[in-house]
C-alpha cells in the first residue's frame, strides 16, 4: 500500500507500459519515467489547498504485488482520479485503468491529460464513456479550477480551461486559453517529490536503470549501467524545432496543447531544482531540452550558475541539434569532473538528403564530424544513436550506416555507447500527418489503432515502428509487419544491441549469442516466474 494513505482530493496515477516484450531482455515494463510535469501540478494543487499525490502504478506493483488501485481509490474518495497517458504507449494501460476504476468507483470524477490523451482527447472521450473529462496541455491552472468547479454547489464544468468533457450525450470542448508562460512554469515547484507515493523507489531504482524494467528480475538487477539516481531538469516546455517524426516538435505542441512559442525557465530556478533534487539524492541531471545551436547561449548561462552555485554532481545532456564549441566548452568545465557526465548526440544517419528531409536542424557530415572531434579532443565521454528505417533511406543506405558509425566510431576515444534504433511512428508528427509527403504507409492513424497495438504484450519500443517506408526494398510488395521484421533482421544482423558499441562482424556475432544465451534462461526462468497481476492482463 502507498506509504501516505491519508485521504487526498486529487489522485494521479501514471501508468507504465506494464507488458513489454523483446527478446534479450524478456518480459519487462516500459515507460517507467512519469511526464515531467506531474509534479509540479500535484504541487500546485497542494499550495492552493487541494492535498494531492502521485502514485506510479510500476513502483507500486513491484513493491506490493496486491496494490489494487480501484480498491485504494474506493478506499480514499478522492472527488477526481487522474490517469497520465503521455506516451503512446501507454494507451492500453492507461485506458483499461480508466475502466477498471471507474467499474468499481463509479462516482468518481475520472480525468485524462498528457500529450497523447491531449492530441487524441475527442476520440477517447467519445469512445470510452468512463473517461469524465481530459484536459488538453498543460494542465496546473485547469486541474485546480475543475476541482474547485466541482467542490462548488452548482459545478459548471465550462469553467475549466482546456477541458474536453460530456454533457449527458453532448461532448463539449471548453476553449484552450490556458499555455503556461515563463511567469507561470518559473512558478512551479517540479521537484517535491513527498508527492509521489514510493519515492525511494522510484528515485533510486526507476532513476538509475535502463529503460527497460526486466520483470523477472528483482529491482537490484535492474539498477545497472547508470549508477547515479538521474532526473530530467524540467528546463522547458514546447520545442522550437520541427524534426518529422517527433510528437513533441513545434507544429505538434500547436495542435495538442495549444503552445505555438517555446518556453525556458530561468537558470536560478533549475539550480534551485538541483538543490532540492540532491537533498532526494539525485546527483545526475539529464538535460533533453537542447533543439536548437541558439539555446546554447541558454545552457552556457545556466552552467556558469551552477559553477558558482557550487551544485554537486554530473549531467547527462541530450542534443538534438549540434553544440556548439562553446557549450562543449563549457560542459567540459563545469562537468569533466563528473564519472557520469556525457554528451549524448542523437538520431544520427549518414545520408545528408535523408536528413534534410527529416531533422528540424540541418546540419552537414562535415559539420558533424568537426564538433565530434572537438568533444573528443575535449576527452568528454559522449553516447551516440544512429537510426535505421528513416523516411528516404534505402536499402542500400544500410551499408552506409556501417560504415559511417565505423568511421565515427574509429576516429573517438570515449563512447560510451553507439546504438542504432529504430523510431515508432509519434501521434502529431509529421510523418503520422502526412505520410505521402514521407513516402510511407502507416498502420496506426484513429487513438484506437494506437490503444489496440499495444494491447499486444508481445510487443516494443525496439521491434515495432507502425509504418513502412514505401520503395525501401524495390520490386516488391510488403506490409508494415514484414517491414519491420525486416529491419529487426538488419539491425540483428549488423547492430546487435548487445554490441553496441563495437562494430566488427566479430563483437556482432558475440552480440547475437549473448542474445540467444538470454533467450534460453528466460525460457527456463518462465517455467518459475509467476507474473504479477494488473488491472488488464
Ligand atoms: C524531455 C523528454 C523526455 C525525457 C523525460 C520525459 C519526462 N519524464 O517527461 C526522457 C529523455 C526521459 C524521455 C524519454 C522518452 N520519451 Co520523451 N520527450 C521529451 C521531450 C523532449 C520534452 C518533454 C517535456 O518537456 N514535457 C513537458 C510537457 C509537455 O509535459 P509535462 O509537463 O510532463 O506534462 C504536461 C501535460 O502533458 C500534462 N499531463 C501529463 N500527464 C497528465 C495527467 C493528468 C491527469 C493531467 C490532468 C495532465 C497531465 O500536464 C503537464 C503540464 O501541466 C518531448 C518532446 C517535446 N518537445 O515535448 C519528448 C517526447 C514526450 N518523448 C517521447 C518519447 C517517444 C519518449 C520515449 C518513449 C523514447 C523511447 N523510445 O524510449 C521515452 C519514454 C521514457 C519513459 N517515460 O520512461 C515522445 C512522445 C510521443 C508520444 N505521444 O508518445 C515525445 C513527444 C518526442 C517524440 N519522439 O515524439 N523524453
Ligand atoms: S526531436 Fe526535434 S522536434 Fe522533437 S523535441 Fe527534439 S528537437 Fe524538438
Amino acid at each position: 500500500m502507498p506509504s501516505n494513505p491519508g485521504r487526498k482530493e486529487f489522485v494521479i496515477f501514471h501508468p507504465p507500459k506494464m507488458n513489454n516484450w523483446y527478446y534479450p531482455f524478456g518480459d519487462t515494463m516500459y515507460i517507467k519515467s512519469m511526464a515531467i510535469g506531474l509534479l509540479a501540478i500535484a504541487e500546485y494543487l497542494e499550495r492552493n489547498g487541494i492535498s494531492s499525490e502521485i502514485i506510479h502504478l510500476g513502483s507500486e506493483f513491484i513493491t506490493d504485488p496486491k496494490f489494487d488501485p480501484a480498491e485504494y481509490i474506493n478506499k480514499t474518495r478522492p472527488a477526481v482520479v487522474g490517469i497520465s497517458l503521455h506516451w503512446h504507449y501507454q494507451s492500453y494501460d492507461a485506458i483499461e485503468l480508466a475502466k477498471y476504476i471507474k467499474s468499481k468507483n463509479p462516482d468518481v470524477f475520472l480525468l485524462m491529460g498528457g500529450l497523447t490523451a491531449s492530441f487524441f482527447a475527442e476520440e477517447i472521450i467519445k469512445e470510452f464513456n468512463y473517461i469524465d473529462g481530459i484536459i488538453r496541455g498543460d494542465a496546473e491552472i485547469p486541474a485546480l479550477t475543475l476541482i474547485q468547479v466541482l467542490n462548488s454547489e452548482n459545478p459548471d464544468l465550462s469553467l475549466v480551461p482546456n477541458l474536453i468533457w460530456r454533457k449527458g450525450k453532448s461532448i463539449i470542448s471548453n476553449q484552450i486559453s490556458y499555455v503556461a508562460d515563463e511567469k507561470m512554469l518559473d512558478d512551479l515547484e517540479f521537484m517535491d517529490f513527498r508527492l509521489l507515493n514510493k519515492f525511494d523507489f522510484y528515485i533510486n531504482v526507476f532513476g538509475r536503470s535502463t529503460s527497460n524494467y526486466i520483470k523477472m528480475l528483482p529491482p537490484s538487477f535492474n539498477m545497472f549501467r547508470r549508477s547515479a539516481p538521474s532526473i530530467v531538469m524540467p528546463v522547458a516546455r514546447g520545442c522550437s524545432a520541427n524534426c518529422k517524426w517527433c510528437g513533441g516538435a513545434r507544429y505538434a505542441h500547436s495542435l495538442s496543447s495549444g503552445r505555438k512559442r517555446y518556453v525556458f525557465r530561468s537558470p536560478k530556478r533549475i539550480i534551485d531544482d538541483m538543490k532540492k533534487a540532491s537533498d532526494y539524492g539525485i546527483y545526475n541531471f539529464h538535460f533533453a531540452h537542447y533543439s536548437h545551436p541558439r539555446e546554447a547561449d541558454y545552457y552556457i548561462e545556466l552552467f556558469s550558475e551552477v559553477r558558482k552555485a557550487k551544485v554537486k554532481g554530473g549531467a547527462y545532456f541530450e542534443c538534438s541539434a549540434l553544440p556548439t564549441k562553446e557549450l562543449v566548452d563549457a560542459f567540459k568545465e563545469t562537468y569533466g569532473n563528473y564519472e557520469y557526465s556525457c554528451l549524448c548526440l542523437s538520431r544520427m544517419a549518414p545520408n545528408e538528403e535523408v536528413r534534410k528531409l527529416n531533422v528540424g536542424n540541418y546540419y552537414s557530415n562535415q559539420e558533424l564530424f568537426d564538433i565530434l572531434a572537438y568533444i573528443d579532443h575535449k576527452e568528454i565521454p559522449v553516447e551516440l544513436t544512429f537510426t535505421l528505417g528513416m523516411p528516404g533511406e534505402k536499402i542500400g543506405d544500410v551499408e552506409k550506416l556501417r560504415k559511417f558509425r565505423r568511421e565515427i566510431l574509429a576516429s573517438l576515444r570515449n563512447v560510451r555507447s553507439a546504438a542504432v534504433l529504430t523510431s515508432q511512428l509519434e501521434p502529431g508528427s509529421f510523418w503520422y500527418l502526412e505520410p505521402e509527403r514521407f513516402n510511407i504507409q502507416t498502420d496506426r492513424k484513429t487513438f484506437h489503432d494506437f490503444y489496440d497495438f499495444h494491447s499486444d504484450p508481445y510487443t516494443s519500443y525496439f521491434s515495432h515502428l507502425g509504418y513502412l517506408i514505401k520503395e525501401y526494398c524495390q520490386d516488391q510488395e510488403y506490409t508494415v509487419r514484414w517491414f519491420e521484421k525486416k529491419l529487426l533482421k538488419i539491425r540483428c544482423k549488423y547492430f546487435c544491441l548487445l554490441a553496441s558499441n563495437s562494430h566488427g562482424t566479430l563483437k556482432n556475432k558475440i552480440g547475437n549469442i549473448k542474445c540467444v544465451l538470454a533467450r534460453i534462461i528466460w525460457k527456463v526462468m518462465a517455467v518459475f516466474y509467476k507474473k504479477n497481476p494488473t488491472w488488464h492482463n
